[in-house]
């Protein structure tokens, strides 16, 4: 069975859960406490040398970075596809996807934050602007894009690749309280796609270790 190197707080991680999940992939899942840094730790550099969570471990390889791994697992099974069938259309839902891979949630991560509270003395409450101000600038852009091209979920009325990245920064703005007021697209198609098994089945507060 496959390995999921993961954290319940994790948004990467519970991008690949929701996939895994809406795939029926079997997996165990290994939690890392990101808060005490076992993700620095040696036996788990041996396996992402990155030092990140999610990795996906199985016999004869590790797969690290959960847009990577979400793709394999698309072309592996297939039978619940998470992209469109035309060429753009997959482009435009990569590039929700990429959204928040990209251009919000790395800046927002464990590490940045800690060099910005380290090594540039901001306290929490600058923190807390820096992580609300990315959430904001890349859910304006999103809210465009899911009005543009959503339906019931992030693009159309299937559930998709949009919704599994959409999903888990979502579920970090209500962490950090960073208002949706502003972004009615954006709570609709969360709201849906939180209804369905597979994405109420990789939430944080359902993980081993949570709270
Ligand atoms: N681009 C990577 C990001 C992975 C990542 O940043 N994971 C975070 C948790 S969401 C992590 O392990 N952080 C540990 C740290 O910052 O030290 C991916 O999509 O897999």
């Amino acid at each position: 069975m496959m390995r999921l190197h993961d954290y319940w707080r994790s948004g990467a991680a519970y991008r690949v859960r929701i996939a895994l999940n809406l795939k029926g992939v079997a997996y165990e899942a290994l939690s890392h406490d990101l808060r005490t840094g076992a993700q620095r730790d040696p036996s788990f550099l041996a396996i992402n040398p990155q030092g990140l969570v999610p990795a996906l471990e199985m016999n004869d390889a590790c797969l690290t970075q959960s847009l990577a791994i979400i793709e394999w697992l698309e072309e592996r099974h297939p039978g619940v596809p998470l992209l469109p069938a035309y060429a753009k259309s997959r482009a435009i839902v990569r590039g929700m996807a990429q959204v928040v891979c990209c251009d919000i949630h790395p800046l927002n991560n464990l590490r940045v934050l800690n060099v910005l509270r380290n090594d540039f003395g901001a306290d929490e409450a600058a923190v807390n602007d820096w992580i609300a101000h990315w959430i904001r600038d890349g859910f304006v852009a999103l809210e465009a894009l899911i009005e543009e091209h959503g339906g019931q979920f992030a693009f159309g009325d299937t559930v998709g690749l949009g919704d599994c990245c959409l999903v888990p920064q979502v579920y970090s703005a209500e962490r950090f309280e960073v208002s949706l007021e502003a972004f009615p697209a954006i709570r609709k198609v969360t709201q849906n796609a939180r209804s369905v098994a597979a994405f109420a089945a990789a939430a944080p507060e359902r993980q081993a270790g949570s709270g």
